[in-house]
């Protein structure tokens, strides 16, 4: 035994004694070895030999609601304005509610579901206004997408996790009715062209949509992975526009009002107007561009030399993901990741890779392609197209690299 500190280890000594007395044990001499390396014995559950041992005690009884292990320390990284999804603490494509990430303008506000309404009006045959109620009643749809926000990139120093460079994108299963069915309820006219959508918190945040999105696959969401909506997510309502930037999605939504030309509120002409080149900007760019990026190994984590799984999510608000291709030498060569099912249109999907990696320093990277075609571009290329301003809609290629003791740095450009 070389290290004879470890509490398993003494424990385990001190059951093969009682065995060697002719105790109850006495069958289970034969030796094996856990994936760490260490020999114990076969036929004992591991969890017998410690000293709190689970099976000694009844345990916590049913709740009424579930808690996270207190072992688990996964937290959202807020700010005054935001929070972001620990994207590298995740497993599958599904963000746990409460770590899902949060973008308010205004903070969240206290609304009583019984008291919301929703109003519908402006070029329609017949201006409406929904309960809460009201809207559970017409058919649902569910749907699992992502939610990101066009501000999701941080860059400048190597010290920088998955959750820091892009946290603020998460996904749910989301319920509610589809706003073509409230759109053929209130009779939208022929000559509507945009809508705008309101929200009921301190800020009344407000954006222009054009009405063939509401058409399309808009949903009046009251739900969340099988709950209703957080609070943080827009409680009691939110619109939700599948892979278009958050800001579209309005939360706490109380009106929406059709028009045959956009409102140009405050947010979309002063925020969500992005400059490009030369002086020129670019108005109502709702498409979020296909994004991937390694959450595994990723800083803080290290790494030992070996066989890795490297993994990561890929999505774009264009479609499904059709491939991701990663690169372990630095972008030199790449080869295809594996796809995990199920590849959802508009949703983040995950992704891995079987590396061994021999110790030296090196980079790897990953590159999504859309079903549109649409490659993933690099930080000189974003920049070279749109200008030296970091500003919104970027989604380049993140590279970490991995150095011999086997760290992992974030690599700014
Ligand atoms: N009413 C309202 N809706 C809003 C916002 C807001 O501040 N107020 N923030 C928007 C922005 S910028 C984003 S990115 C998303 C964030 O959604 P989430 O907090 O559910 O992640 O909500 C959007 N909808
Ligand atoms: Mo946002």
């Amino acid at each position: 035994m070389k290290k004879s500190t470890s509490q398993l280890e003494q424990l385990t000594g001190r059951l093969s004694r009682r065995a060697m007395l002719g105790g109850a044990a006495t069958a289970a001499v034969a030796l094996v070895q856990t994936a760490s390396g260490k020999t114990l014995q076969q036929g004992i559950a591991v969890s017998e030999l410690l000293p709190d041992a689970p099976t000694k005690q009844i345990g916590t009884l049913a709740g009424e609601v579930g808690t996270r292990s207190t072992f688990e320390k996964v937290v959202k990284k807020p700010s005054d304005i935001s929070s972001r999804s620990p994207l590298q603490d995740f497993y599958g494509i599904i963000t746990p509610s409460d770590l899902h990430f949060e973008r308010h303008h205004a903070g969240v506000p206290v609304i009583d579901p019984a008291k919301h309404e929703l109003l519908i009006h402006g070029l329609v045959d017949k201006p409406l206004v929904f309960t809460v109620g009201d809207l559970k009643r017409f058919p649902s749809v569910s749907r699992i997408a992502f939610l990101e926000c066009s501000g999701n990139f941080r860059s400048g120093k190597e010290t920088l996790s998955p959750q820091d460079i892009c946290g603020l994108t998460s996904q749910s299963e989301w319920t509610g009715v589809k706003l073509s069915t409230l759109f053929r309820e209130v009779g939208v006219k022929p000559n509507a062209s945009w809508f705008l959508a309101e929200g009921s918190d301190a800020a009344i945040m407000t954006r222009s949509i054009p009405v063939k999105k509401g058409w399309d696959d808009a949903i009046v969401a009251y739900a969340q992975n099988g709950e209703a909506l957080r609070p943080e997510q827009g409680y009691p309502v939110r619109l939700f526009l599948p892979g278009w930037e958050g800001n579209t999605s309005v939360k706490w939504l109380r009106r929406i009002e059709l028009s045959d030309q956009p409102f140009m509120t405050r947010e979309e002409t002063s925020k969500y107007t992005e400059p490009i080149k030369e002086g020129k900007y670019r108005q109502f760019s709702f498409d979020i561009d296909a994004r991937s990026i390694i959450t595994f190994p990723a800083y803080p984590k290290t790494v030992e030399k070996g066989w890795i799984e490297i993994r990561g999510i890929a999505w774009s608000g264009r479609g499904k993901v059709a491939r991701v291709e990663v690169s372990t030498d630095a972008g030199k060569s790449w080869q295809l990741a594996a796809l995990q099912k199920p590849i959802l249109d508009k949703a983040h999907t995950a992704f891995r890779y079987v590396w061994h990696w021999n110790g030296t320093e090196t980079e790897i990277l990953s590159r999504v392609t859309d079903e549109t075609g649409y490659v993933q571009p690099t930080l000189k290329q974003l920049i070279e197209a749109r200008g030296n301003t970091i500003g919104y809609h970027f989604n380049p290629i993140t590279a970490w690299r991995i150095k011999p003791d086997g760290t992992v740095l974030f690599k700014p450009e």
